[in-house]
């Protein structure tokens, strides 16, 4: 067992790998949180507990030349497609190690060469750049589709009208992934949105739509891989929208005095993703413990591997900064 054993996404719907990774995903937040706490990591911190069966089905569906691009709750997105525990570990410390060499942080994870473009801390901002990589593919006629994963907040931002818009124009290969966790910070779902249910978003631009249960990574998988062929045919864009919870405070730290508090321990008790499909599958207890055990020691290595990193020289601070 190494540690890309683990990460790299499998490309098949095999159940027992998808709990794998998302066990990782999951243990590999919960050491962030602690590391955080401690103060081993700078910045802001967001974490994707509960919604690690999107980022998995979605990703397993892709091709290895597909690209992805992310938000600020970034790291099970980064690991799903395919980067090393190490090197998220690393770009969290800030280390050269890390998959943006330390530049970006928590929610700036980059990895062009397994295909992640890389997310924004702006909220919908990487949705052009998704959209621009789907012109791309589409004008040098490459059969690959741009996957952006973005949250139900982000469909309230300019940028997200614009890039579905242009998207649907010019019959884009990009599938447009909402999670649905319902809550854009502290902000509910009906208070940012005017209406319920978002694929009527889709219908403005007269896009396909689809729907999936975002707790269930098998079906997010299989809802994927519908969404991806539409777009690689040339049929045009396909809005997918997760349903998904998001089973953890907004960033660690967030004390969550919005949130109904037996709501949401009910939540987590009843939607928690991982215990769903490891009930689906009936796994004995023994194995499971089994596997959070490998999946801690992948963890583990990833904290080594990044205290052990390279702080970067603060003289190249300007180095690769692009400005117009
Ligand atoms: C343009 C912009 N506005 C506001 C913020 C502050 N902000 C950070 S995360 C967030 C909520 C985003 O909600 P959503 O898109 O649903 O993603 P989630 O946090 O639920 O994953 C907000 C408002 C920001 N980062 N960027
Ligand atoms: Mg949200």
């Amino acid at each position: 067992m190494t540690e890309l054993d683990y990460i790299v996404p499998s490309q098949t719907a095999e159940p027992g790998r998808f709990l794998q990774q998302m066990l990782v995903i999951r243990k590999f937040e919960q050491q962030v949180e602690e590391r955080y706490r401690d103060g081993e990591i700078p910045g802001f911190v967001h974490l994707a507990i509960g919604q690690e069966a999107v980022a998995v089905g979605a990703c397993a569906a892709l091709s290895p030349r597909d690209v992805i691009t992310s938000t600020h709750r970034s790291h099970a997105h980064a690991l799903a497609k395919g980067s090393s525990a190490r090197a998220v570990m690393a770009e969290l410390y800030g280390k050269l190690e890390g998959c943006s060499r330390g530049r970006g942080g928590s929610m700036h994870l980059y990895d062009v060469e397994r295909g992640n473009l890389g997310s924004s801390a702006v909220v919908g901002g990487a949705l052009g750049i998704a959209t621009g990589a789907a012109l791309a593919f589409s004008m040098r006629s490459e059969p690959r589709v741009a996957l952006a994963f973005f949250g139900d907040g982000a469909t309230a931002s300019g940028l997200f009208h614009e890039s579905m818009n242009m998207a649907q124009l010019w019959r884009l290969p990009a599938v447009f992934l909402c999670e649905n966790n319902r809550w854009a910070e502290s902000t509910p779902l009906a208070q940012h949105s005017p209406i319920s249910d978002l694929t009527q978003r889709a219908q403005a631009f007269g896009m396909t739509s689809l729907e999936v249960d975002g707790q269930d990574v098998e079906a997010v998988y299989r809802a994927t891989a519908e969404a991806l062929a539409h777009a690689r045919s040339g049929a045009g864009p396909v809005f997918l929208l997760a349903e998904t919870y998001r089973l953890a405070p907004h960033n660690v730290g967030d004390q969550q005095e919005y949130r109904d508090k037996a709501e949401y321990e009910l939540t987590r008790a009843t939607e928690d993703p991982i215990e769903k499909l490891r009930e689906r599958l009936a796994l004995p207890d023994e194995r499971f413990a089994e596997l959070e055990r490998e999946a801690e020691l992948v963890v583990a290595d990833a904290v080594e591997f990044a205290r052990r990193g390279t702080d970067p020289d603060p003289a190249t601070l300007l180095e690769d900064v692009y400005a117009d």
